[in-house]
């Protein structure tokens, strides 16, 4: 019996192996993957589609997304610093110039405020105009409006899409703070949008983000993460609610003026996006197949 004073230490806080694999230190190489990729098809764009609630960092993984391929600091998507207040009001595509050539890597990305934070002002996006915007009916500048869809009048709406303008995989971009004890209204939200996107067969993945705030170990190493068993918990319960398998659950720490990042910062947001990329590739290949849009 131990006495008073003595009590069990607590469990580590990392596994002594990680649970998923990353090649830490090759940068290169997680680079080179995301220079190689190509559709099938030459003229094919892949497009991914971000949603999530305002200030879950979907401004900020394109910005990083951008820093990484241009290896600079980039702030192509405006970043909100108070996180009530939603600056994503025009759907905007975001394409990446490849460096020192006069070409564009073969994915873009968009973001839609798809979700009603509880504690937010901002009012989700009518699921209606998701369902739009999955189908590539929503053009650039379009603003979307909660009260209203969008009308096929409307001089944004495209009422013959091509494959490139579909959206190919769906991205919920989640606060990793908040992922394991998630608002009724977000969940409920996030399902709704899967159960459109599974009706058009749209792959769906999941991004975790400020994963620095959630463990001190990934914040002293970006390594950490996937031994860090809070962020194994954080995700396994996530993935549970959601619905969202743990193999299509990824992470990444964005790129913000607060936080130094590292080359181990840059290849996991690459590691990432070349998981999302994946998730969708061969469903863009099948769609233009298929050329029923
Ligand atoms: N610490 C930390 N902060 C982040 C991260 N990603 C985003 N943020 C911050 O969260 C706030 C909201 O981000 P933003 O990209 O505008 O969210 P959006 O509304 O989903 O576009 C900003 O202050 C960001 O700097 C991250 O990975 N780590
Ligand atoms: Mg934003």
């Amino acid at each position: 019996m131990g006495s008073w004073w003595s009590s069990t230490p607590p469990p580590p806080p990392l596994l002594s192996e990680p649970w998923r694999k990353i090649n830490w230190g090759d940068k290169q190489s997680a680079m080179q993957r995301v220079k190689d990729y190509n559709p099938q098809t030459e003229g094919l764009q892949l497009r991914i589609l971000l949603h999530g609630p305002v200030g879950a960092g979907k401004s900020s993984f394109i910005n990083s997304v951008q820093s990484v391929l241009q290896d600079r600091m980039c702030s192509p998507a405006l970043v909100a610093n108070d996180s009530h207040y939603s600056f994503t009001k025009k759907y905007t595509t975001y394409k990446f110039e490849k460096e020192g050539q006069d070409t564009f890597y073969p994915f873009v990305l968009n973001d839609m405020m798809g979700l009603k934070d509880s504690s937010s002002r901002s009012k989700r996006v009518h699921v209606k105009d998701v369902k739009r915007a999955l189908k590539g009916h929503v053009q650039d500048g379009y603003t979307f409006n909660p009260e209203s869809k969008l009308s096929k009048d409307d001089q944004h709406y495209n009422p013959s899409p091509s494959a490139n303008d579909r959206v190919h995989v769906l991205v919920s971009v989640i606060d990793a703070n908040t992922a394991s004890r998630m608002d009724d209204k977000v969940l409920n939200a996030i399902i709704d949008i899967r159960e459109e996107a599974s009706d058009l067969e749209v792959p769906q993945v999941a991004l975790l983000t400020k994963i620095d705030k959630l463990c001190p170990e990934i914040n002293k190493d970006v390594r950490n993460i996937y031994k860090s068993k809070k962020m194994k918990e954080t995700m396994e319960k996530f993935s549970k609610e959601s619905g969202i398998p743990m193999n299509c659950v990824f992470a990444v720490q964005n790129y913000c003026e607060e936080i130094d990042l590292n080359s181990d910062a840059d290849v996991l947001i690459l590691s990432s996006l070349m998981s999302i990329v994946n998730a969708g590739n061969d469903f863009l290949n099948k769609i233009n197949a298929s050329n029923v849009y």
